[in-house]
């Protein structure tokens, strides 16, 4: 470890050579410092005030000078004095700039590396249907109306003229909601079973003339299996105007369909009955897999069940009673009257995407779902 000699004599050359020794000294200790704890020891052992190699430096060459050397002795101890800060400081900068490259080789970015590759999902195939089912009545001037998953006795049932102990009600069908049984039977809640009451609030809140459909999910206590599940998805539509007639639901219907199964599509009415319409109706589409032929080659039309025919929802003029509960609003059964019809849309998109089995809409497994991609 270097210290500062004591000099015998102060002529040019002993000065020179001392001066050499030191600052190879210094090279050697500064290039052996590799932390920072390295460079603080270095540091306080050339400048720290109390005997660091500068202070002894004041003390063994410039006090000791003789006064014609103390001009000569003075100017070589600054320029050291100026060395060694130098030294020091050097020094510590490179400590840090070693971190720096540290930090930014562990940050580097090769922007040249390909990209990670993210799939693209793609819409469910019943949102889908129900989105062109929507599509082709916007397109006729319908608006969207939507309302809550859980509802209650009253919207459900008694507004859509259910009467108090039709089938419909039955607890087999319908999920109530647990622990109503303080309440009065219509503020009992439970999931929708279908749109309709949806169609009573709308009535509600808007005045006729009102032309609407609405998408959603609805609940029955239905075992699944391969055309059943507990929840399923509803399009349901509403027309309400002065004059409206049986003619313009037979219209719009036909139109829908042939915006949706393609223009050659075929319709037909055949009776039926629902609480909420008077008269009712189902409405069959020509098979569009088999153009209504029931043969496909040789073999029987599967999804027709070879009558050429596809019965694809139910339909009617509403029944006066249920505008009896909406009338306060303007729906005076004298002076308005209207068509209602509703669809199964996991039904439409199993007979459109030939799905034989409803659960594979619900299951969420990423290989049937890639299919509609
Ligand atoms: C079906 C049949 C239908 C309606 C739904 C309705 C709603 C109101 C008044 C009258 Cl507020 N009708 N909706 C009418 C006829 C049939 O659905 O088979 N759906 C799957």
């Amino acid at each position: 470890m270097y210290e500062v000699p004591k000099l015998t004599d102060f002529t040019p050359a002993t000065l020179d050579a001392a001066a050499r020794d030191l600052l190879s000294a210094l090279d050697s200790e500064a290039a052996a410092v590799t932390n920072d704890a390295d460079w603080k020891i270095f540091r306080d052992r050339w400048m720290a005030r109390k005997n660091g190699v500068l202070m002894q430096l004041n003390e063994r060459w410039l006090k000791a000078a003789p006064g014609p050397a103390k001009r000569d002795v003075g100017q070589l101890v600054n320029e050291l004095k100026a060395k060694v800060e130098t030294a020091v400081e050097t020094a510590l900068q490179r400590l840090q700039g070693g971190a720096t490259s540290a930090k930014l080789a562990s940050e580097c970015l090769d922007i040249t590396l390909p990209g990670i590759h993210r799939p693209l999902g793609v819409e469910h195939p019943v949102i889908r249907t129900m989105n062109e089912i929507v599509a082709a009545f916007r397109n006729l001037g319908y608006s969207v109306s939507e309302g809550p998953e859980i509802e209650s006795d009253y919207y459900n049932f008694e507004s859509l003229n259910f009467p108090p102990n039709h089938p419909a009600r039955d607890m087999q069908d319908t999920l109530f909601i647990a622990d109503q049984d303080r309440k009065a039977l219509r503020d009992r809640l439970l999931l929708r079973t279908h749109t309709s009451p949806v169609q009573i609030r709308t009535m509600e809140k808007m005045k006729p003339p009102l032309r609407i459909v609405i998408p959603g999910k609805v609940y029955r206590n239905d075992p699944p299996d391969a055309s059943h599940s507990p929840m399923f998805h509803q399009i349901e539509g509403l027309a309400v105007d002065t004059n409206i007639t049986f003619g313009d639901l037979k219209g719009t219907l036909d139109h829908a369909m042939k915006a949706l199964f393609g223009s050659s599509v075929k319709t037909q009415f055949r009776p039926s009955f629902f609480p909420f319409t008077e008269p009712s109706a189902e409405m069959m589409v020509s098979c569009f897999i088999c153009g209504g032929s029931g043969k496909r080659g040789s073999e029987p039309c599967r999804p027709c069940k070879t009558t050429g025919w596809i019965e694809i929802l139910g339909c009617g003029m509403v029944d006066p009673n249920v505008f009896e509960f909406v009338k306060h609003n303007g729906y005076d059964s004298k002076k308005v009257s209207g068509f209602a019809f509703g669809m199964g849309a996991d039904r439409i998109a199993i007979l459109k995407y030939g799905v034989d089995d409803i659960q594979l809409f619900f299951q969420g497994d990423v290989r049937f779902l890639e299919q509609f991609r």
